[in-house]
């Protein structure tokens, strides 16, 4: 797929607020390619495509998620976590992407995951510190961002799960799996 048509599709999916988000994720995911040296067309895609499902009814969300290959657990958490499993089911099969790489980058970018790959982490850093999120901590994450892209991530995953211990919320595995990943990988002594 190429960058226009799948901004063209997401344009089609969301409303203008989550697609001008979207855009911003785009744009701050493509600096943090550079950055890094990563690929910055794929990353551009797999921004671009990240929150596809994310203005989909909680009823269709759990209609996917029944005939995807999706883990039967998410469904005992927040539905919060859905759009990404469902975001990279469709994209795969009605959409004809094939890269494991961007599908693995929308599916996981909610809660992240152990051994993620750069194109994945950057996905995942770019929705937290895009230019439109305010929220406590977020420019100390951006000033990492600008430094070092495990540390910047590995900030995410820690201020993600103090945010959902604060409200009593359940963690999903991959949620505490991308922190302890992180922790091992900045820490050796770990
Ligand atoms: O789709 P966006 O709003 O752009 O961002 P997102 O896909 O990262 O979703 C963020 C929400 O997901 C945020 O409210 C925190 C929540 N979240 C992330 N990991 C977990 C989680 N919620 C639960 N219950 N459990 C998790 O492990
Ligand atoms: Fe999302
Ligand atoms: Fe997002």
């Amino acid at each position: 797929m190429k960058i226009d048509e799948a901004v063209l599709l997401v344009q089609s999916q969301l409303t203008t607020k989550r697609f001008d988000h979207t855009m911003r994720v785009a744009q701050t995911a493509k600096e943090l390619a550079d950055l890094y040296d990563v690929d910055v067309k794929k990353v551009d895609l797999a921004a671009t495509l990240h929150d596809f499902a994310k203005d989909f009814p909680v009823e269709k969300l759990k209609q996917v998620l029944d005939k995807s290959q999706s883990p039967e657990d998410l469904l005992l958490y927040n539905q919060e976590l859905w759009h990404g499993p469902v975001g990279a089911y469709l994209l795969e099969t009605k959409y004809g992407i094939t890269d494991t790489d961007i599908l693995h980058a929308v599916r996981f970018h909610t809660t992240g995951r152990a051994q993620m790959s750069k194109l994945e982490l950057i996905v995942y850093v770019a929705d937290y510190i895009e230019p439109g999120r305010q929220f406590p901590g977020v420019d100390t994450v951006r000033n990492i961002a600008q430094n070092d892209l495990y540390e910047a991530a590995w900030t995410v995953a820690r201020n993600t799960i103090q945010f959902l211990l604060k409200k009593n919320a359940l963690v999903y595995p991959d949620t505490i799996d991308i922190y302890n990943d992180l922790t091992r990988r900045l820490f050796k002594s770990n």
